[in-house]
C-alpha cells in the first residue's frame, strides 16, 4: 500500500501546484488564447541544438509560452534536400522530435519557395533550365520523401511560399518561369497525395495590400471550389510600425474578409514589428531587398524609449482586437523568432540594427505586451 503524506505537506503540496497552474495561466500567451487559435513562434536550430549555446536557454520559454511551432530555417529546400540524391533531416529532426516531446504542435516550413531552394532544383547537369516534366518530377519526389519523412509527427505544411508579387503579380520564379501557375496547384496535390492528413497552407508577406490579397484570393478560389486540398491561406505580418498602426490593422481585416471568400481559414504565420526608421518607405518580406547600413536609422542602440513601448503595446492590442473579433477565420497566431536578439529584423532590410521586434526582450524576459495582450483576452471572457 501507498503510504500517504502526513496531511500538513499534501495540503503544501497541493497549493504549490495550484499555484504553478495559476501562474502558467497568467503568463501563457498560448493558453490563454486557446479557446480562439493556436498560438505559435518560430524556431530555430541553436534553440533546439544538443549542446549548450546560449540560445539552449529559449527553448524554456518557448515551451511555457507557445503551444505550436514552425521551423525558421531549418526545414527549407537547400538545408533538407541540398544535393539531388541527397537529404539531410538532422536539424529538422532534432528540432521536430524536441518539439513532440514538449507536447508542441508542429509546421513544416516550407516545401515549394523560390528563395533558399537548393542550387540543383531547376537545372540539368550541363547547366540549362529543366523541361516542364522534369520539374513536376522533382517537386513529387521532393515534397513525397519530405512529408513522408515527418509523417504523424508534422501536423501541417507551408506547401507554397511567396508565389506572388505586390502587385498581385506572379512572382516570375524559376517555378513559375518553367511551369507557370500550374507549379502551385501541382505542389498542393503531391502534398496531399504524400501526406492526406496533414494540413496544407499557402503563406506569403505583405497580405495587407489589397492588390497581393485579391489575386491570391481570386487565384485559390476557383481550384478551392474543384477540390484544391488547401486549409488555409495564411499572411505572414512582416510589419513596420511606422507605417501607421490604424491603416495596417483595417487592411488586414479587410484581407481576412478577402481570404473568407474563398472558402478557407486564414492565419498569421510569421508576425513580427519593426520599430525602426523605415528605409525609403519599404515594405515587404523580400529577403534579397537591402539597404545601406546609416546611423540615423538605427536610433535605439541604448535603449528603447518607454513611450516606444508603449506605442507597440497599443498596437498589439489594437491588432488582437481585431482578431478576436474575426477569431472564426483564423487557426494559428504565430510570431517570428522569440527574441529581440535573434530576430531576423536586425538584419533587415538593413544589416546590423538594433530592433525591438518581438514579445521577448534580449534577456528572454516578456515586454509588457504579453501581460496586457493576456488582460485583452480576459476581459472578454
Ligand atoms: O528568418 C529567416 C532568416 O533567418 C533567413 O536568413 C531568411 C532567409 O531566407 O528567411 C527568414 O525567414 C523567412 C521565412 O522563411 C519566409 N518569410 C520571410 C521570412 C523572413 O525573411
Amino acid at each position: 500500500m501507498k503510504k500517504l503524506l502526513p496531511i500538513g505537506l499534501a495540503l503544501m503540496m497541493a497549493a504549490c501546484a495550484a499555484s504553478d497552474k495559476n501562474n502558467e495561466t497568467e503568463t501563457s500567451l498560448a493558453k490563454a488564447y486557446e479557446k480562439y487559435w493556436y498560438t505559435g513562434i518560430s524556431v530555430n536550430q541553436w534553440e533546439t541544438a544538443s549542446d549548450n549555446n546560449p540560445q539552449t536557454k529559449d527553448w524554456k520559454v518557448i515551451v511555457d509560452n507557445f503551444n505550436w511551432v514552425v521551423a525558421e530555417n531549418c526545414m527549407k529546400c537547400e538545408v533538407v534536400h541540398p544535393e539531388q540524391n541527397r537529404y539531410d533531416f538532422t536539424l529538422a529532426d532534432q528540432f521536430v522530435d524536441k518539439a513532440l516531446s514538449a507536447n508542441l504542435k508542429v509546421m513544416g516550413h516550407c516545401l515549394i519557395w523560390h528563395s533558399q531552394c537548393a542550387k540543383w532544383f531547376h537545372y540539368d547537369s550541363d547547366g540549362n533550365l529543366v523541361s516542364a516534366d522534369t520539374l513536376k518530377a522533382r517537386m513529387k519526389e521532393h515534397i513525397t520523401t519530405v512529408m513522408q519523412h515527418f509523417k504523424g509527427r508534422v501536423a501541417a505544411w507551408d506547401v507554397c511560399n511567396e508565389c506572388f508579387e505586390d502587385d498581385g503579380a506572379f512572382r516570375n520564379s524559376l517555378f513559375y518561369q518553367i511551369l507557370g501557375e500550374d507549379f502551385i496547384k501541382l505542389a498542393f496535390e503531391y502534398a496531399h497525395e504524400a501526406d492526406p492528413d496533414a494540413e496544407l497552407y499557402y503563406n506569403d508577406y505583405s497580405m495587407n495590400k489589397a492588390s497581393k490579397v485579391e489575386a491570391v484570393a481570386n487565384f485559390f478560389a476557383p481550384l478551392v471550389k474543384n477540390g484544391l486540398p488547401l486549409t488555409a491561406i495564411n499572411m505572414q505580418g512582416h510589419i513596420i510600425l511606422d507605417d501607421g498602426a490604424q491603416k495596417i490593422i483595417s487592411d488586414y481585416e479587410h484581407s481576412i474578409e478577402t481570404i473568407k471568400t474563398v472558402g478557407v481559414k486564414t492565419g498569421f504565420s510569421e508576425l513580427d514589428l519593426s520599430v525602426l526608421p523605415n528605409p525609403y518607405g519599404f515594405s515587404g518580406a523580400n529577403v534579397s531587398d537591402k539597404f545601406a547600413y546609416r546611423p540615423e536609422m538605427d536610433p535605439y542602440i541604448d535603449s528603447l524609449p518607454a513611450a516606444r513601448q508603449l506605442e507597440i503595446d497599443q498596437f498589439w492590442i489594437d491588432f488582437f482586437k481585431m482578431l478576436i473579433k474575426n477569431r472564426d477565420e483564423i487557426t494559428r497566431v504565430n510570431f517570428w523568432c522569440l527574441n529581440d536578439g535573434n530576430s531576423w529584423r536586425n538584419d533587415f532590410p538593413i544589416r546590423g540594427r538594433k530592433d525591438y521586434a518581438t514579445l521577448f526582450d534580449r534577456d528572454n524576459k516578456p515586454k509588457p505586451t504579453v501581460a496586457k495582450l493576456i488582460e485583452l483576452v480576459r476581459n472578454k471572457q
